[in-house]
């Protein structure tokens, strides 16, 4: 029986890889799914025969264009823009924009395929879509990245729509790229309407929505250390990042009185032995979105210990929050944190955590680990919520979002223990996960027949 789940796990991942060469990304997130759902389908002959996994890595469609705008010494530049629609059975697509030199078809594949199952974790109706562009914005004047969000959304404004697919951030898209890429819609379509989240304030952003991804993981370690008798107060934290979801992670975690050692970002880490105060934090928020300066700076502000071109996963912590990249946690990294007594990791940033550390992880036993379309889903969850508030023109309070988003974190948990619990009280997070978030979007493609 065993060797036949094998079996039919590998001969399902030859067709994935010979239908998508050389998509190595995409291969891995579709790889640490199927291995859950092949065997929890086997006796399931309605999701088998109706084919619903090959048709759910089969994207609805992806979109790629061509980008070109004007530098500040009038210099044209030429980039590539992409948008995956992956699957749209429980709502419109809806899921980030990356710009980053690293983006290409497989990485947005990947993304776009987590978030199918993340956003329909969130119990919210989202199907899910990833683009974004191999634009780095490092280096950039405002004015550089204003035409280059301008000449994106001329080409994508067509594919995309309040009730057909509505974008958000992700990395290197904050709220100075989602303000100039609405602009551009709304100027396009001459329509105010909600066709991407993370607004500002002022024209139809939500409250919490900056904070929520980083929030969110938090709320996710939370849950996950009371199901096991445990808090996170004292807790010495090791965090990876500094943009979005790393600081505002950091944020809640000094609030709620764990102690935060490190943040990184592509230059190295610092490290602050006694935990970053509050005052620390807000200085390198500032330092990211205002000065978009770099880490280093404030180990030399304050002080503290810089390890260039080093991860922080060599330093001895009980809880872990990659919130940088994919696959930025390799063996190596996870076999450091297990000898140094990691209690658990809530995964900040999308498939952080590469299949070898993974099974480190879990091999390890006493490590709780919830996988990044559970923990992050925070962020999108703030997202379908200003979706909401844009349908009904009106804005809820920060107290009521923020009500909300912990609501569904602790309902993303608790579904991951029903369908993740093993023999003996186990709960493997990756599992209920996959479960959870495939059987909701399953029975949507059943209803609607052969298409
Ligand atoms: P930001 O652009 O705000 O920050 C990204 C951070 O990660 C920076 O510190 C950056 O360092 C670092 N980083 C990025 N790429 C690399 C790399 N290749 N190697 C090392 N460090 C890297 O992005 P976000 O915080 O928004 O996103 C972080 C992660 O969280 C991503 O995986 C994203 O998909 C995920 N996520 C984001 C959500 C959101 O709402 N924003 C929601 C859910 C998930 P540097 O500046 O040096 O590049
Ligand atoms: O990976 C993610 O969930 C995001 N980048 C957020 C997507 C969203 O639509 O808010």
């Amino acid at each position: 029986m065993v060797v036949d789940k094998a079996e039919r796990l590998d001969t399902f991942m030859e067709g994935v890889i010979a239908r998508n060469p050389g998509e190595v990304e995409f291969h891995q997130a579709v790889h640490e799914v199927a291995m859950d759902i092949i065997p929890y389908i086997a006796d399931k002959p309605h999701y088998k025969d109706l084919r619903i996994l090959e048709r759910m890595t089969e994207p609805d469609r992806v979109i790629t264009f061509r980008i070109v705008w004007e530098d500040d010494k009038g210099d044209l530049r030429v980039n590539r823009g992409f948008r995956v629609q992956q699957n749209n059975a429980i709502g419109p697509y809806k899921g980030g924009i990356r710009f980053h030199p690293t983006v290409n078809q497989s990485v947005l594949k990947f993304l776009a395929f987590e978030q199918v199952f993340k956003n329909s974790l969130t119990g919210l109706p989202m199907g899910g879509g990833k683009g974004g562009a191999n634009f780095d914005p490092k280096g950039r004047t405002d004015r550089e990245v204003m035409r280059f969000c301008q000449a994106f959304m001329t080409e994508m404004h067509r594919h995309i729509g309040p009730d057909t697919d509505v974008p958000a951030g992700d990395i290197g898209v904050g709220s100075r790229e989602v303000g100039y890429l609405f602009g551009q819609y709304k100027r396009l379509v001459n329509r105010f309407e909600g066709v991407l989240t993370g607004k500002a304030l002022e024209f139809g952003g939500s409250y919490v929505r900056t904070e929520a991804t980083g929030y969110g993981t938090v709320y996710m370690m939370q849950q996950m250390l009371t199901h096991h008798g445990e808090q996170i107060e004292g807790r010495k934290c090791l965090i990876s990042g500094s943009g979005n979801v790393a600081t505002y992670c950091a944020e809640k975690l000094i609030a709620l009185g764990a102690k935060v050692l490190t943040l990184s970002d592509s230059g190295g880490f610092i490290y602050c032995k006694g935990g970053l105060t509050r005052d620390q934090l807000d200085w390198i928020i500032e330092l990211k979105n205002v000065r978009r300066g770099r880490i280093e700076e404030a180990a030399e502000e304050y002080g503290l210990k810089f390890y260039k071109n080093k991860q922080p996963w060599g330093i001895k912590g009980e809880l872990a929050f990659p919130c940088a990249t994919q696959n930025e946690l390799d063996a190596d990294a996870a076999v450091k944190l297990v000898k140094n007594g990691i209690r658990a990791i809530s995964e900040g940033s999308n498939m952080p955590t590469t299949p070898e550390a993974i099974k480190v992880f879990g091999d390890a036993k006493d490590v709780l680990h919830a996988p990044s379309k559970a923990a992050n889903a925070g962020g999108v969850a703030v997202s379908g919520l200003e979706m909401s508030q844009n349908s009904l023109r009106m804005q809820w309070s920060e107290a009521e979002v923020e009500e909300r988003l912990q609501k569904i974190m602790k309902e993303i948990h608790d579904e991951c223990v029903e369908f993740g619990i093993q023999k003996g009280g186990y709960v493997d997070y990756f599992k209920g996960a996959n479960i959870a978030g495939f059987t909701k979007v399953a029975n949507a493609m059943m209803a609607y027949g052969v298409m």
